[in-house]
């Protein structure tokens, strides 16, 4: 699915702004059909945003069930011949579109954009009337799985909450901007580019879908690419639907170097051009070879963060503002790298690590797939997952991996996926599950696929990674683990690290590892929550992953402290942000600052 442009033949009108919006609180906007009649008494909220903190309300930031989001919009005359879609960036969980009563699109998953043809729904030159229901529960067959329930409140109202055993806050509504486009009648549906390079020549190799309903037209329309450099020179051209070009003394695209063309697709009949769209594109290669992760070639070593879309007042609405502060702290504090955990970040934000040249490994929505009664170390066989999360969660799974690959197989930033966060289990099911999930993203693309792990599964009994290049491990010795003595959890995460290494004999990133700390709070010696325990924990983490090669990298958990569901470990959230939630630094900001500005993309050991 491409993603909505204005070009010389397509039309876009952004919806962001602020709705009519109405929590379903008795549950009778389906009776009532507010679909179709309206809402009636409601209130203003922005587009996008969570709902969650919007209003000074806790029942609406605790709210489970629908929320209904309406808009009126005129829809010009001058677009009838074209064919006009609506689309969502993404909403949380479940949603449904109505356009003048019309259901015209249905829709699950919390963290991926959806579209439909509105043509037959909608008045040209007329006002018509857009309706979004959002629903934010979760089942055993969504990602993340989770369960919603009744409870009775102190006046006898049944009321819903959700069970959620993931760590993030589940904020709820619009996520993600909501457009109005047009495409011409023939159309290009999906545009996909991969790269590569032989000496200082670049290759291109694409494919292009058509989408055309008038098949008499079919052999008049021809594809045309052209390719230009940063300086707008064209510097390679081809035609069809599918074929590869080379471009000749390449700029490749480099981490914390980034180097973009532009890849100009063309629909073209009688010299006339149907349909345009364009792609920014980096040139470069991803490999995995003798145990080492390359970038054009060179090993790379990932220093950076866990992360999430996660703020004040907006919880995960996309924002601009915010986003470019992330890029430039991530800028600042010298690190290449980020995982999108646990679910696919917004669009936007990967343009901007393409153009920021920040690596991303891209995450499905699977977290939180181990039960909330968390076990003791070694001791998981049998009460891992839940019983519930059965094949239709794996359809789900591979259904959800697929979406995210579609729409993001096009960025230079992304060089791996990450299929499930701390999701593989002991027990014997989870092998066929991962081997057909890990089996059929393979079918999908070529890029290196990740498992995290969690220091519940001891080093060589982990039944999954065998599926994966590269294994992610979530280790917190010293906090969750030996709490409070950071000398023995070096100690456990050295063997830990070795013994886990010499089982399964692939490359291994620190995909989390962090301390929670409540900035301002200074202790000497250091105590668990003070800023000095966060610097002198991650020091101690970080001479064990300098003596060992096949660690590939570093990703501390997490770049910024973020909201959680309210938990007697959890003090207004998860405090183990090196920035705190409003994006300025801790301690061990400037102290990652200072190791990662000293040691190379390469850091050979
Ligand atoms: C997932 C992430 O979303 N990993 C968690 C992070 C955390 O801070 C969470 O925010 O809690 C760490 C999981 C560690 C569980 C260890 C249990 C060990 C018991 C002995």
């Amino acid at each position: 699915m491409l993603y909505p442009q204005l070009t010389s033949s397509r039309n876009l009108i952004s919806l962001s702004g602020i709705w009519n919006f109405k929590a379903d609180y008795k549950e009778e906007g389906y009776v009532n059909q507010w679909y179709l009649k309206g809402l009636k008494e409601y209130d203003l909220m922005p587009v996008p945003a969570s709902y969650n903190d919007i209003a000074v309300d806790a029942a609406l930031r605790d709210f489970v069930g629908d929320v209904w989001y309406e808009r009126k919009v005129v829809i010009p005359k001058q677009w009838e011949t074209e064919n006009v879609m609506i689309r969502v960036g993404s909403a949380s969980h479940h949603s449904k579109i109505w356009v003048n009563g019309v259901l015209v699109k249905e829709y699950t998953g919390g963290f991926l954009p959806f579209e439909s043809t509105i043509n037959e729904a909608i008045q040209f030159g007329e006002e018509n009337h857009i309706v979004i229901g959002v629903n934010n529960e979760l089942t055993w067959q969504t990602l993340p799985p989770g369960e919603a329930y009744y409870v009775e409140d102190a006046d006898g109202n049944r009321k819903k909450k959700l069970k959620q055993q993931h760590d993030f806050f589940n904020y709820s509504g619009i996520h993600r901007p909501v457009y109005l486009y047009t495409t011409p009648r023939t159309y290009m549906e999906d545009i996909t580019v991969q790269t590569d390079y032989e000496g200082d020549q670049g290759i291109i190799s694409y494919q292009v879908v058509m989408n055309q309903p008038d098949e008499e037209s079919r052999e008049a329309v021809t594809v045309k690419i052209e390719v230009y450099d940063e300086e707008n020179q064209l510097v390679g051209a081809a035609a069809g639907e599918k074929g590869s070009l080379q471009i000749d003394r390449v700029t490749l695209w480099q981490p914390q170097n980034a180097y973009l063309y532009k890849f100009v697709a063309k629909l073209v009949s009688k010299e006339h051009t149907l349909d345009e769209y364009s792609l920014n594109i980096g040139i470069r290669k991803v490999q995995i070879e003798n145990g080492q992760f390359l970038i054009n070639g060179e090993p790379f070593y990932f220093k950076g963060f866990g992360k999430h879309e996660d703020m004040d007042v907006k919880g995960k609405g996309l924002d601009d503002a915010m986003n470019i502060r992330d890029f430039n702290l991530l800028k600042w504090i010298h690190a290449n790298s980020f995982r999108t955990s646990h679910y696919p970040y917004a669009e936007e934000v990967l343009d901007l690590a393409d153009r920021y040249g920040i690596v991303v490994i891209d995450e499905v929505p699977a977290v939180g797939m181990l039960g909330q009664a968390v076990p003791a170390i070694g001791e998981l066989d049998g009460v891992f997952t839940d019983e519930k999360i059965n094949d239709e969660t794996l359809k789900e799974h591979i259904r959800l991996t697929r979406e995210m690959i579609a729409r993001d197989k096009n960025h230079p930033s992304v060089v791996m996926w990450s299929l499930a966060n701390e999701a593989s289990v002991m027990e014997p099911r989870a092998e066929a599950y991962f081997k057909e999930l890990a089996e059929a993203a393979r079918k999908m693309d070529d890029r290196p696929l990740l498992n995290v792990n969690l220091m519940l599964i001891e080093p060589g009994k982990c039944k999954v990674s065998k599926y994966f290049d590269v294994i992610g491990l979530n280790l917190y010795f010293g906090w969750y683990s030996e709490r409070g003595d950071i000398d023995a959890g070096k100690r456990r995460l050295k063997q830990w690290l070795q013994e886990c290494h010499e089982a399964e004999k692939k490359p291994i990133l620190l995909s989390e590892y962090g301390v929670d700390t409540i900035a301002g709070l200074h202790k000497e010696p250091a105590i668990m929550f003070s800023e000095e325990f966060q610097v002198q924990f991650l020091k101690a983490y970080h001479e064990v992953f300098d003596q060992l090669p096949f660690v590939i990298g570093e990703h501390v958990w997490n770049f910024a402290d973020f909201m959680t569901g309210q938990d007697l470990v959890r003090i207004d959230g998860n405090k183990k942000g090196v920035f705190t939630r409003q994006r300025q630094p801790k301690m061990a900001a400037h102290y990652l600052r200072e190791r990662w500005g000293s040691i190379t993309n390469t850091h050979s050991k």
